[in-house]
């Protein structure tokens, strides 16, 4: 019983190797092997690993991704080395300049970014293929690969459909550790401060609430792993003591509480609104709306020449 009063994991279920259900083709690849700090943070199980065309296509794209923005930041310090190391998170590939609009530059002058984008792209999406086939193929619905479809979408807004919109691939995000937050802080500028669009508005909102979400849905089965919290889908067919405390504390403490079924549904549309909104809020940027603030100005969101504080 104490060993789960406690925020740290402090048992670990070992078992004999679990191969899971099995396939038409035996697609899995690895010997089972145990980790003890694995079993720390969760199952001390890795492997086997499930292999397919998707998931290979999808690393070989990656990986030629990487290497591209890689050898060139290394190419940008002339092949030193040690200067690659020390500036690593200042080096950036960029996008072409804005003067070659949507033509294909020569590689040296963007030609470079366009091909690691476009393998990027590819391994984000042939990743997504992957989520969805192994969960149909385990019976699972598809809300893993929908989600990951929220995220790639503001991924795509970002580097392809808006500067798409705008006829530039100069608009796009460049690749670099320092170099993509110079890219957002000067977005925000050069389109009149972000704060006063309100879909970055609605995507901070989800942000924080997802944290604030996690927080209290993690901390509420820590509390009651000790009644069997922790087993949370039997919990909602069969309920128990644990479900039943974990909602009663909410309902005693603020009056309402989400049930052991309906606080993942809240989780996942905080999380996946926080990149769809997030998506919609620069699709709109320089394209339906200049300056943010002068908008803001127009709606009565920021003090303007005809701003009466009320
Ligand atoms: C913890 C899961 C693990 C994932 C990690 C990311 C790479 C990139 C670089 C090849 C939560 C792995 C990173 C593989 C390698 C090269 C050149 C997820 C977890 C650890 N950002 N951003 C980071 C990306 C954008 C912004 C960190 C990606 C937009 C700000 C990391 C994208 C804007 C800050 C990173 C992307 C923006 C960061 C930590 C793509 C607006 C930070 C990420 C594909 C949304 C923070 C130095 C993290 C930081 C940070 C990756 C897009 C803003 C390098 C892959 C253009 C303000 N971003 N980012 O933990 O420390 O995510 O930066 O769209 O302060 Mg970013
Ligand atoms: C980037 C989705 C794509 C990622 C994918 C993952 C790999 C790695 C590797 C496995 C993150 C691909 C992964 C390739 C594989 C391994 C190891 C999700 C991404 C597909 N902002 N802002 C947001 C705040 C300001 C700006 C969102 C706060 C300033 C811009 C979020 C503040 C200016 C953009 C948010 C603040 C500015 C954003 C991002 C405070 C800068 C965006 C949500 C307190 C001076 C983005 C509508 C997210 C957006 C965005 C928060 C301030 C600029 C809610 C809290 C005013 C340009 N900002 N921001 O989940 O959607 O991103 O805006 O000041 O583009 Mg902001």
């Amino acid at each position: 019983m104490t060993e789960y009063q406690n925020v740290f994991t402090r048992v670990q279920v070992r078992g004999p190797a679990e191969e899971g259900v099995p396939l038409p083709e035996n697609d899995r690849i690895g010997k089972p092997v145990f980790s003890y700090w694995m079993g720390k943070i969760g199952n001390a199980q890795i492997g086997p690993v499930y292999l397919g065309w998707w998931g290979v296509a999808s690393l070989f794209f990656g990986i030629a991704a990487f290497e591209i923005i890689g050898l060139n930041m290394w190419a940008s310090v002339n092949w030193d080395p040690i200067q690659f190391v020390r500036q690593l998170f200042w080096l950036s590939l960029d996008p072409p300049a804005p003067s070659y609009g949507m033509s294909i530059p020569p590689m040296s002058e963007g030609g470079w970014w366009v091909l690691a984008g476009f393998f990027l792209t590819l391994s984000l999406l042939l990743w997504w293929v992957r989520m969805y086939r192994r969960a149909i193929e385990l019976g699972m619905g598809t809300h893993v690969a929908w989600a990951f479809a929220s995220a790639i979408w503001l991924f795509l807004v970002l580097g392809f459909i808006r500067p798409l919109l705008i006829g530039n691939w100069g608009e796009a995000v460049p690749f670099g550790i320092f170099s993509h937050l110079d890219w957002t802080a000067a977005f925000s500028l050069r389109y009149g401060n972000l704060f006063y669009n309100p879909f970055h508005m609605l995507s901070i909102a989800f942000l924080y609430g997802s944290a604030v979400l996690f927080a209290m849905h993690g901390a509420t089965i820590l509390a009651v792993s000790r009644f069997g919290g922790d087993r949370e889908i039997e919990q909602i067919v069969d309920r128990g003591t644990a479900s039943e405390r974990a909602g009663l504390f909410w309902r005693w403490t603020m009056g309402f509480n989400a049930t052991m079924e309906s606080i993942h549904r809240w989780a996942w549309w905080f999380a996946v609104l926080t990149t769809l909104t997030g998506g919609i809020g620069i699709l709109l940027t320089g394209t339906v709306v200049d300056d943010w603030f002068a908008w803001g100005v127009k709606h009565g969101l920021a003090p303007g020449e005809n701003w009466v504080a009320r």
